[in-house]
């Protein structure tokens, strides 16, 4: 079916989880619904406290704006708003615009009746920003352990907060989350020169430039490697592997604190101290 005649068919009233009609229209190509309200509230705020807070100083260069949660010494409180306070709303607002994004996205799905998995799968990018400023500061009792919103100022908390374990690559969930993102590139290459190979065979080769059907995406690996995931397959290890990196980018970092306050090479002991060595 045509994209315009399709999109005329679905975009129907109904399958919103809030608000019933409120707000059930689309504005051009865009769905609309009350957490599309929701999403451009809490940006614009968001977006604009950025924008003032980084106007009361000390500089525009945009690589050297930055804007600071609050002193350890504020603990869990509220701060006041040029000492961290800004910090904190912004949080507030783009906690609010990624969960609403995310809800906007349900609705699509279930107006559409596919399912849940690109808003699941958001959910764990979510997961993973709500680990640095929410979980973990929570854990530690400080919103002062969560980064800074600057370009500059946030490579340097990164760095800063990798030197104080001493070396961050020897933590264990740090190593799950590099070994996945990796492995995500290789899928993704793997699957992208795949497609490509059978959708753009050579003119003057054996099949005449005809596009390939999936069984010869399966024959090339099986050939190989005797083995062929399969095309939907190589969907769900995809989804899989990229989850995966987000996800345990988060463990990494919500351990790192709250369950071990040394540094991550020391944390190895476990293995030079198993009574099998002795
Ligand atoms: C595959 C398949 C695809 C693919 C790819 C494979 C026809 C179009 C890339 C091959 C992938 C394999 C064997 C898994 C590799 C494992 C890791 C962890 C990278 O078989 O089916 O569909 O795109």
């Amino acid at each position: 079916m045509a994209l315009l005649s399709f999109e005329r068919k679905y975009r129907v009233r109904g399958g919103t989880l809030l608000g019933g009609d409120l707000f059930d229209f689309w504005v051009g190509p865009f769905f609309v619904g009350f957490f599309g309200v929701t999403t451009a509230l809490f940006a614009g705020l968001g977006t604009a406290l950025i924008v003032y807070a980084a106007s009361l100083g000390p500089t525009w260069n945009i690589w050297l704006i930055s804007i600071a949660p609050p002193d350890i010494r504020y603990g869990l409180s509220l701060a006041p708003l040029r000492e961290g306070g800004f910090w904190q709303i912004i949080t507030i607002c783009a906690v609010g615009s990624f969960i609403s994004w995310a809800l906007r996205e349900v609705e699509i799905c279930r107006k559409l009746g596919i399912g849940y998995h690109v808003p699941a799968a958001y959910g764990v990018a979510i997961f993973a920003y709500v680990s640095l400023v929410v979980i973990r500061p929570m854990l530690l009792g400080a919103w002062g352990f969560g980064f800074p919103y600057g370009i500059f100022s946030h490579l340097d908390w990164v760095s800063n907060t990798g030197y104080q374990y001493l070396h961050f690559h020897y933590n264990p969930a740090h190593m799950l989350a590099v070994s996945f993102f990796f492995t995500t590139t290789l899928a993704l290459a793997l699957h992208g020169g795949l497609v490509l190979s059978a959708a753009n065979p050579p003119k003057d080769g054996i099949g005449n430039g005809e596009v390939r059907s999936p069984e010869y995406e399966d024959a090339f690996f099986r050939d190989t490697i005797g083995y062929s995931v399969g095309t939907l397959g190589i969907h769900r290890l995809g989804l899989f592997l990229a989850l995966s990196a987000g996800f345990w980018s988060a463990i990494c970092i919500i351990i790192s604190g709250p369950l071990w306050t040394r540094g991550w090479p020391e944390w190895w002991s476990w293995w030079l101290n198993l009574p099998i060595w002795s």
